[in-house]
Parts: C-alpha cells; sequence; structure tokens
C-alpha cells in the first residue's frame, strides 16, 4: 500500500514554518495531491488550551508543560496515520523535536524529554528552518509576546535543534531562511518534497526511536 509522506518542518519561532507549512498544503492541492496539514500544539483540543493558557503565561512546573506537549501529540496520532495511510501527505509544523528542544533548553535532561515521544509516527522528511543570524527573528513580526520569544532562550533551543540535525547525520534537510522572498524559501521546500509527494511511500509508518 501506498501512503502519503509525512514532513515535518522544525526551527525556531518566526522562521516562517507556519506560512511554508500552510502554502505547501495550498500548492500541493493545486496541482491535485490530497494534503493535510497538523500543527503542534494543537490549541483546539483541551489539552491544547490547556497548553495555550501556560505559553499565554500561566504556571505549571516544566515536566507538566513538556508532558502535556507530548501528550498533544499522542491525541492526535490516529488522525495523522489515518491520513497519511489515506494518501494525503501530512504536513506538520513542529513536532517531537520542538517538544525535545524547548525543554532540554530550560534545563531538563534530554533522555528524559525524549521518552515520552517514543513510539509517535516518524517523519519522512524533516525539514529544518535556520537563520544563520538568530537576532534576525526579532526583526520580524509579533517576535517576544509568548513565553518563549526572547533571543538569549532562542539560543539554547537552537542549540538543542542542532544536536538531532547532527544525530541525522544528514538526513536532515537545513533551509536557510535570513532575508529569503518567502516564495523562494517555497520553492526551496518544493525541490525537497515535491517528487515524494507525487510518488508517495511504499514503507509503513515507522515509530519514532533515539
Ligand atoms: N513548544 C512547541 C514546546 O515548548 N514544546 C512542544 O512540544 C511544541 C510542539 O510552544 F515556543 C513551544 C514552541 C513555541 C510554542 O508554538 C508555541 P507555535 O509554533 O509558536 O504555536
Ligand atoms: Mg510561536
Amino acid at each position: 500500500m501506498t501512503r502519503g509522506p509525512i514532513i515535518l518542518f522544525e526551527g525556531l519561532d518566526r522562521t516562517g514554518k507556519s506560512t511554508q507549512t500552510e502554502s505547501l498544503v495550498d500548492a500541493l492541492r493545486r496541482v491535485g495531491i490530497g494534503a493535510e496539514l497538523f500543527r503542534f500544539p494543537n490549541r483546539e483540543t483541551g489539552l491544547g488550551k490547556m497548553i495555550n493558557a501556560y505559553l499565554t503565561g500561566g504556571s505549571l512546573n516544566d515536566e507538566t508543560a513538556h508532558l502535556l506537549f507530548s501528550a498533544n501529540r499522542w491525541e492526535c496520532k490516529d488522525a495523522l496515520v489515518a491520513s497519511s495511510e489515506a494518501g494525503n501527505a501530512v504536513v506538520i509544523d513542529r513536532y517531537i523535536f520542538s517538544g525535545v528542544a524547548y525543554s532540554a533548553a530550560k534545563g531538563l535532561e534530554r533522555e528524559w524529554c525524549v521518552s515520552p515521544d517514543l513510539g509517535l509516527p516518524s517523519p519522512d522528511i524533516v525539514i529544518f528552518f535556520k537563520f544563520k543570524d538568530t537576532a534576525k527573528a526579532t526583526e520580524r513580526g509579533q517576535y517576544g509576546e509568548e513565553r518563549y520569544e526572547k533571543v538569549e532562550f532562542q539560543k539554547l533551543v537552537r542549540h538543542e535543534f542542532e544536536k538531532f540535525e547532527e544525530e541525522s547525520s544528514g538526513s536532515w534537510n537545513v533551509v536557510y531562511v535570513d532575508d529569503k522572498p518567502i516564495a523562494e524559501v517555497a520553492e526551496e521546500v518544493w525541490q525537497i518534497v515535491g517528487s515524494v509527494c507525487e510518488k508517495g511511500i511504499e514503507d509503513e509508518i515507522r515509530p519514532f526511536q533515539w
């Protein structure tokens, strides 16, 4: 059975993940390829509402927040698997690596952070949006409104993301977004995913391991 690829976009705040994931889904649909967007945190669910309250000023200890974000992925697992198996390209805006990177940047142990996500559906393709210059993010709109949008903290998160990038031994697709027009980034993304989305994936969905 051929299924749709699971395509994950990761990166720091304000790198353009939401813009690009939405535009990719539109572009795929325009050429007749089924596509569905999942974004994490999914703030629509009951758990997602708790996460939203936390991100906009509520208080939770770091472990509890971490487990909520993970549970928010688990509660969407069946829908995500079903969408891929129905043939859709499943486009994800943040997932496991954001979960670990933000919590590890707060000082939680990395291995502890990964463990609740083990077994979630693995992405087939990871696209990592990066600024060469982290401070660039502050020049982009709305920066600074939510809990983690501080330059010093973003540097720590970036370092955590880069550990995963290194461990991927080149399988992560890095896209530098500094000063690039939206259309140029979209074109780079299309080069990475276009043909896989047309062909689909033969292998079964793998459980995430680390
Ligand atoms: N975030 C996101 C986490 O801390 N853990 C997670 O598991 C996920 C998915 O939530 F600062 C953080 C990252 C970001 C914040 O995300 C809200 P969006 O993409 O800005 O909605
Ligand atoms: Mg944000």
